[in-house]
């Protein structure tokens, strides 16, 4: 069944996310025609040319893809995101001087970037481009980023990558609230936290190998919770929201949803400021805007978990070299 969109649309030259999203303004949709619109359409090809704007689909993929994709403010705002370009999308028009984020809907480095855009009010600056990083576009690492990682930046001519180094680029080089703050002690503190992440990560990974995760990560979470308790003059990391919390954030939300799914375990349980960490969290838009479908996330969570647990039966039997 078409939605009335279908119509103006086949006929539209659409070059760009913003385009599209201003044409839905144009348009007046509601939250429920948009909804119809990707009830009835899985994928838009914003196409250079705009030759081909979208294929039909089947209604039961778009459900997830209209829950899923946002390419811009006014989409965002409507609780819409837009289909990640795979590797049949064309590219966007690039180095054309629009600021882009290459990004993924899945990554928790990208969603630091996104987050750190949104926070500082940047959705008209810099348009957002989600990447399908299970079926990447070829022209991605061949003419974006030859590294062929997410999150990466097109800004004036050049391609920036690393989410941690991104957030800071994004708070020095445009408008919008601080990211990262003067006093020198919270600046400090903030880098050591942030240095912190990847080796806490590792440490959470190991633990969810073995036997009796919950307490094997009980450390890690400690670690979380007496970070918090530095600063006292807001619920964050350093007091008021910070780069550190854009990229702490994406990792503390799958972290939450991966004990109380899986474990069934609550991980701010005896760990107050951590609850009231996650609840103010809940509050700031712009993160709330960039979270991820919790039971999607679990899903995939459990298939990596399984592929773990075969991987150290075989090595437990065979060795190292079975796997
Ligand atoms: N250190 C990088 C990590 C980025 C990263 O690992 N991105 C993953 C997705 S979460 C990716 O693009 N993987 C694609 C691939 O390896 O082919 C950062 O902080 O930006």
């Amino acid at each position: 069944m078409f939605c009335r969109w279908a119509t103006p649309l086949a006929g539209h030259k659409l070059a760009s996310a913003k385009e599209f999203s201003s044409f839905l303004a144009g348009q007046h949709a509601s939250p429920n025609d948009l909804q119809a619109l990707f009830a009835n359409f899985s994928y838009f090809r914003l196409a250079r040319n705009g030759e081909s704007q979208y294929s039909m689909a089947r209604a039961s993929k778009v459900r997830r893809v209209r829950e899923r994709h946002c390419a811009s403010k006014s989409l965002c705002s409507l609780g819409v995101r837009i289909p990640p370009f795979s590797s049949t999308s064309d590219p966007p028009p690039l180095f054309d001087g629009t600021t882009r984020l290459y990004t993924s809907y899945t990554c928790p480095y990208a969603q630091r970037v996104w987050i750190a855009m949104n926070y500082k009010g940047l959705q008209d600056k810099i348009e957002l481009v989600p990447i399908d990083i299970r079926d990447m576009p070829a022209w991605y690492k061949e003419k974006v980023y030859p590294v062929n990682k997410v999150p990466s930046l097109e800004h004036n001519g050049k391609v920036l990558g690393e989410s941690l180094d991104l957030i800071k680029y994004v708070d020095a080089n445009f408008e919008g609230p601080p990211l990262v703050p003067a006093d020198p002690a919270k600046k400090e503190f903030g880098e050591q936290l942030t240095s912190h992440i990847d080796s806490l990560m590792k440490d959470l990974y190991a633990s969810f190998k073995g036997e009796d995760p919950v307490h094997k990560a009980g450390a890690s979470f400690d670690y979380l919770e007496n970070a918090l308790g530095k600063f006292d003059d807001g619920p964050f990391f350093l007091g008021q929201f910070s780069f550190v919390d854009a990229a702490y954030a994406p990792f503390v939300e799958r972290l939450e949803i991966t004990f109380s799914e899986v474990y069934k375990n609550d991980i701010t349980s005896g760990r107050s400021k951590l609850a009231t960490y996650i609840e103010e969290l809940n509050k700031i838009d712009a993160y709330k805007t960039t979270k991820v479908d919790p039971q999607e996330f679990v899903e995939v969570f459990k298939k990596w978990l399984l592929v773990m647990y075969t991987q150290s039966k075989l090595i437990s039997h065979f060795g190292v070299g079975a796997i």
